[in-house]
């Protein structure tokens, strides 16, 4: 270790215990640098990981196709081994910390043999700001350096932070092995499916993976530290680590409000973050696409700050017209993860906006024997060329929509929260907490059919609080109880809550919101409100905007169908309300009585209307 001239002890001696059980027949450490960066991708391509695109089409850029068994977060792997069951609560996975680590140990001895370990220190949120953290990722996938280094500040800002001893959150990864992966993926994208678990230690503020390669299982600063370990480190010092995109919305005389907004996985943030506005003479800027760590101010405000550097987004359905700034993001520079491969070098995936070439490859043919050359016709097969969680890797330095503050050190100050989902039915396309309490309650009771963001069955309907559920690394009820105490000093401007839904469909199935562009017409009513402009419709769910408040200007949807969005229906709201004490029960003993009382409040308004 003395090689590494680090002097930071805590790191040192980490280190060398972690290379002595994991035995990796080196270590390395990633500084950073465009010549590592080059190297490994290099190395990557030699041994079949990566593939190079087509450099003139997508200068700098790889494309990876991960095992089968190895495309999603894995939430049935995933545990909070705090030191007692009740403080990972009812929606975490818990096994006792100390036979979960001698678990893990049996996994780790010797998991690294024949490969590099690499030390990787990265910074979480703005050099320079104070509410920045430091952590390390110990890991044996180059793919893993590749990525966090795109979406994390690997390098100098953590180096310097280290060298003055900082506190660091410890991540250890290796992509294991099994007995049973085919040699091909063995080579290209070790794993071990039968073994996976993604272990969180909070109050050691610790992490260990074991067994994925694949995104939020393996890319630790994540969902891993920066929302599990994070919201631990949050409730104890009084801030919120949330799953929330980050805008800035400015109207046409030039006033500026951020916004931040939680949706669970697969849910829109990205999109949202990105958005061009259909609306003439109003601009939306990004500040984050995923996570924001937000504190109150000396001055009252809720201040939000990104932690990341850049983006780890959906890849399907984005396209020239749904998402210009991320197409524009990604031309050069970008990893790309289980996208189709078309016979010209560059990536293709459904909804991209053009059909794929003749002789486009799926994403499970990256691997192949000798008898299974065969190439895909768009058309010939019926299962997606494209898989469905395929991802993008991009730094936020070449999106072309990044907000002047979105590296402010103090953050940007937050005027309204969204909370949205995926939701067929119920939920209207916009409606405003009546107060700060009843938004608690609005996100602790979010909902959505399921993505392939996770492995497991999608369009099931389930609750997901705050689109915390996967992510939140305490007892959830604790965490219900932390978001009502963040509004209760009364001399803070809290935000303005809503709930949102881009999701609603028609009898026939259609989606009844043109939804990407068009959000722009509920942020700018949002964004009004928040300046005391017009009145809302009261209703059991919350108040609605009047139909002829929304900017409907040049919007091609029949005012039945808006009338639709616009409406809270009682029949619907019954079975819901029914569904939301189910939930709030499930969630234990420790949800704060507050949040009942407004359910017996919505259960009286819903029976008087
Ligand atoms: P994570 O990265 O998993 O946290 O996802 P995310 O919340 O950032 O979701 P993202 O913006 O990547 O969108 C996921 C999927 O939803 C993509 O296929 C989008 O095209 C689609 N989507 C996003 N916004 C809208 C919308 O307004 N309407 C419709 N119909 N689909 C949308
Ligand atoms: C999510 O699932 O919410 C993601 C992707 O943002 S992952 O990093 O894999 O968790
Ligand atoms: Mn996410």
């Amino acid at each position: 270790m003395a090689s590494f001239e680090i002097s930071n002890s805590g790191l040192v001696s980490w280190v060398d215990e972690m290379k002595r059980l994991c035995k990796p027949d080196s270590v390395v450490l990633y500084r950073g640098t465009k010549e590592e960066y080059d190297r490994l991708a290099d190395l990557l391509v030699s041994v079949g990981t990566f593939r190079r695109l087509n450099p003139q089409l997508r200068p700098n850029s790889f494309l990876a196709n991960s095992d089968p068994a190895d495309t999603a977060r894995v939430e049935e792997k995933t545990f909070i081994c705090s030191r007692t069951q009740d403080d990972a609560g009812p929606s975490n996975n818990w096994v006792d910390p100390g036979e979960m680590k001698s678990r893990l140990t049996k996994l780790f001895d010797g998991s690294m043999q024949g490969r590099t370990m690499y030390v990787v220190p990265y910074l979480m949120g703005p050099q320079g700001s104070p509410y920045a953290r430091v952590g390390v990722e110990l890991t044996d996938s180059a793919y893993v350096v590749l990525n966090m280094s795109l979406i994390a500040r690997t390098g100098r800002p953590a180096l310097d932070a280290l060298e003055a001893n900082a506190e660091f959150v410890r991540c250890l990864h290796s992509c294991g092995r099994s007995a049973t992966q085919s040699a091909c993926y063995a080579k290209t994208w070790p794993c071990d499916p039968e073994r996976m678990a993604i272990v969180h230690f909070p109050e050691e503020r610790l992490v260990w993976s074991y067994g994925s390669g694949y995104g939020g299982n393996a890319l630790l600063n994540k969902k891993c530290f920066a929302l599990r370990i994070a919201s631990c480190i949050a409730r104890d010092e009084g801030w919120l680590a949330e799953h929330m995109m980050i805008l800035s919305v400015t109207n046409p005389q030039g006033r500026k409000k951020y916004i931040a907004g939680a949706f669970p996985s697969a849910c829109g943030k990205t999109n949202l973050a990105m958005v061009k506005s259909s609306l003439p003479g109003w601009r939306v800027k990004t500040v984050g696409d995923d996570i924001a760590w937000m504190h109150f101010a000396s001055d009252g405000r809720l201040y939000a700050i990104n932690p990341e550097a850049g983006f780890f987004g959906v890849a399907p359905n984005t396209s020239s017209s749904s998402n210009s700034n991320a197409m524009a993001t990604f031309t050069r520079d970008t990893i790309f993860t289980n996208c189709a491969l078309t016979p010209d070098g560059d990536v293709w995936w459904e909804g991209i906006g053009y059909d794929a070439p003749a002789g486009t490859i799926d994403w499970t043919k990256q691997c192949r024997d000798s008898s299974e050359t065969s190439s895909v016709l768009s058309g010939c097969k019926k299962d997606p060329l494209c898989h469905p969680n395929a991802r993008f890797t991009t730094s936020a330095a070449h999106c072309p929509c990044m907000d002047e503050d979105w590296e402010n050190p103090n953050g940007v100050p937050i005027s309204a929260i969204l909370f949205g989902g995926r939701r067929s039915s119920t939920i209207p396309l916009v409606c405003e907490a009546r107060s700060w309490t009843h938004g608690v309650f609005l996100g602790a009771n979010l909902s959505s059919e399921t993505t392939a963001a996770a492995a497991g069955q999608v369009g099931r309907l389930r609750r997901d609080p705050f689109a915390m559920l996967p992510f939140c690394g305490y007892n959830i009820g604790d965490y219900f109880a932390h978001w009502i105490s963040m509004g209760s000093n009364l001399t803070r401007k809290l935000p303005k809550i809503y709930q949102v839904n881009w999701f609603k469909k028609d009898s026939d199935g259609h989606y009844l919101w043109p939804g990407y562009a068009d959000n722009m017409r509920v942020l700018k009513w949002i964004f009004e409100r928040c300046e005391g402009k017009y009145e809302v419709r009261s209703t059991a769910l919350g108040g609605l905007p009047y139909p002829e408040d929304l900017d409907a200007v040049g919007l091609k949807i029949s005012s039945t169908d808006l009338q639709n969005l616009l409406t809270v229906n009682a029949s619907e709201l019954v079975p819901e309300i029914d569904s939301m004490r189910n939930h709030l029960n499930a969630m234990g003993p420790r949800v704060p009585a507050t949040l009942f009382r407004e359910l017996a409040a919505m259960e009286e308004n819903c029976a008087r209307t």
